[in-house]
């Protein structure tokens, strides 16, 4: 009986909920990213890697790749009890350009995951957030087999601003992939004081 008074009486929090991006190049696991993370099943709008597409469908450096997103991935991760996060991850062909503006409407923040052997890939992505001033962080996904770079060398490659966080992670891996997305909300909320300096 007080166990179900004093639940009576707990107002449940609404949590906000947050939207993320994530982008980058082609096959630098944006899918893998979202299908690791999220609590729902996620979305995905896979379609087949077809020959007749091979003229336009770059796999070099993914050529066991079968699947490419078309449209997006859409998942949903609870980081508190009061903090949701909806993480829509992007196509990452040319082609599909015209779904960003769409996706990127009302994004907190972003992730820009980058595969070292492949970073120019990432270049158009990191135009993309700095000419819109959507924060950003950069994700270095850590493929078996890949050198490793310090997070500073990936910094100077890509020409960051010094304030963008540079996180090596593994997109299969939960945990890793928390971390990515925990730095990204720090990484907004920071930017956004910088930007409404508190009323005095
Ligand atoms: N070894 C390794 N393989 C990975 C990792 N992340 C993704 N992969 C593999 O790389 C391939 C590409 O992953 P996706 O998640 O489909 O990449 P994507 O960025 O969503 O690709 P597009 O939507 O086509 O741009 C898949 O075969 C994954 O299994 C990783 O961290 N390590
Ligand atoms: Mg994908």
């Amino acid at each position: 009986m007080i166990f179900g008074r004093s639940e009576r009486r707990k107002t449940p929090v609404e949590p906000v909920t947050l939207k993320i991006l994530v982008a980058g190049g082609f096959g630098v696991g944006k899918t893998t990213l979202v299908g690791a993370v999220s609590e729902i099943r996620p979305l995905r709008t896979e379609e087949v890697l077809t020959e007749a597409g091979r003229p336009v469908d770059d796999i070099a450096g993914v050529e066991r790749k079968s699947t490419t997103t078309v449209a997006m991935d859409f998942g949903r991760i609870t980081l508190r009890d009061d903090l949701v996060l909806y993480v829509f991850g992007t196509p990452g062909q040319d082609r599909f350009w015209f779904l960003w503006d769409e996706l990127a409407t009302g994004a907190l923040g972003a992730v820009v995951l980058a595969d070292t052997r492949r970073l120019e890939d990432c270049f158009a992505a990191v135009d993309y957030f700095e000419r819109r001033s959507i924060p950003f962080i950069v994700g270095v996904n850590c493929f078996d087999g890949a050198a490793r770079h310090p997070a500073d060398a990936v910094r100077q490659a890509l020409d960051l601003d010094p304030d963008v966080p540079v996180v090596l992670c593994d997109a299969r891996d939960k945990e890793s992939v928390k971390d990515v997305l925990i730095a990204v909300v720090g990484h907004a909320a920071e930017a956004a004081e910088h930007r409404q300096p508190a009323a005095t």
